[in-house]
């Protein structure tokens, strides 16, 4: 598909692989059976399932006595996780403690206030400048009454990797679960639970090429989570409802296109993002990267440009046929700074002036040298009318 329009937000989501987009479509057509019912049309889709759980099993590394649960997106996991761990392990009086940290995604934040209104005690692990939760940090929030600590492999705005390996480690010294959010870092870096030091972790298919609604929760074997849907016994009774089976099969072969793609990814993606960024920083004066530079997935770069509102670059990059976003997709519309950036100790006006530029395996050479053109024009523009900018210091 030729078109004009760059697109650089693939952390809010990615295009549907042509090939996955594909291998969905005899099951929105002609092969639309229940894969539960005895008869031929839902034993015809069944046929398809464990080529897609391999696919699954293999992305994370998991053995086949672990679970994997295919679901609806990260929310959904990170919620069946978080409730899960409340009302097996918490509201019996077990446990009363969470650790997480203070820039993870809405969908841990929100939860984690919902449960302290049931009366868990929820603990933030600040990040450091670098955007980075250590593992001492994470080590010295445990309790003997923390139930589970949960952290992101990789944060969604900043792309910073979390030292998740040692982190989980140190978690498996103690008596708590361990969950990760692993949302941003599937066909980004390689992932693997094969340590057996992870219980938990999520991810949502249309951050890799797989189409929106459709995602997954790992889960350890010999932990008891409890569905967050009660249902039917489809997926072991770990989560009721009909099987997708378009969206399992696009999440089978994304995972395993991701997989694949790893080392494209480590190379000519990050080459991309790196050469992206240095042009930026080189050319364009007042500039700054937010997050540690040599630990951030290879496609995320979030830089400040001082002076200028976020939205309005946006605006203007949007003009130009050139998307990406202030931070989080789900805070569009919210006028509070980036409670991610604040975190690193970025002052709430210069958080303001932050873009976040995501690149994906589908993006061009090409594309980059039109994209740091179009961000130079804009910049310029704007500061040539912004009061805070030419206004002189004091
Ligand atoms: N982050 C972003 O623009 P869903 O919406 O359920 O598919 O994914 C939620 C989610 C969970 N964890 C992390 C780390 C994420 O990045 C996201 C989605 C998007 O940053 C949309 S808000």
């Amino acid at each position: 598909m030729k078109t004009d329009r760059i697109y650089m937000d693939n952390n809010a989501t990615t295009m549907v692989a042509p090939e996955v987009r594909e291998a969905m479509l005899p099951f929105l057509k002609e092969m639309y059976g229940n894969p539960s019912s005895i008869h031929r049309f839902g034993s015809e889709a069944r046929s398809h399932l464990s080529l897609a759980y391999d696919r699954l099993y293999e992305a994370v590394g998991a053995p086949d006595k672990d679970s994997v649960v295919v679901n609806s997106c990260a929310t959904e996991g990170n919620n069946t996780v978080l409730q899960g761990v409340y009302f097996s392990l918490i509201k019996n009086g077990a446990k009363d403690h969470i650790v997480t940290s203070n820039v993870e995604h809405p969908s841990i934040m929100n939860c984690c206030a919902f449960l302290e209104k049931q009366g868990v005690k929820v603990t933030y692990v600040p990040v450091n400048r670098e955007g980075i939760v250590t593992p001492e940090a994470v080590r010295e929030a445990i309790t003997d009454r923390t139930a589970l600590v949960s952290l992101m492999w990789a944060n969604n705005e900043t792309g910073v990797i979390f030292p998740i390996y040692e982190i989980a480690k140190k978690v498996r010294e103690t008596d708590a679960l361990f969950h990760t959010d692993a949302t941003q870092v599937i066909g980004k870096i390689p992932v693997s639970v094969k340590d057996k030091t992870i219980d938990f972790l999520t991810y949502s298919g249309h951050k890799f090429h797989a189409p929106k609604g459709v995602g997954a929760l790992y889960i350890r074997s010999g932990v008891n989570l409890p569905p967050l849907l009660h249902g039917g016994e489809q997926m072991g009774g770990l989560r009721g409802g009909t099987l997708d089976m378009a969206g399992i099969t696009a999440l089978g072969l994304a995972a395993e296109l991701a997989r694949k793609g790893l080392a494209d990814e480590l190379s000519r993606v990050k080459a991309m993002r790196d050469r992206f960024e240095e042009t930026i920083l080189r050319d364009i004066p007042d500039t700054l990267v937010n997050g540690r530079r040599d630990s951030r997935t290879p496609n995320t770069s979030n830089i400040i440009f001082k002076g200028v509102e976020g939205e309005a670059i946006l605006w203007d990059l949007n003009e130009m046929g050139l998307a990406a976003s202030t931070g989080s997709a789900c805070a569009t519309g919210s006028e509070k700074a980036s409670y991610v950036l604040t975190a690193l100790g970025v002052e709430p006006s210069l958080a303001h002036s932050a873009i976040r530029f995501s690149i994906s395996r589908y993006n061009t050479e090409e594309e980059i040298d039109r994209a740091i053109e179009i961000v130079k024009k804009t910049i310029k523009r704007l500061r040539s009318i912004s009061l805070t900018y030419n206004s002189p210091p004091g």
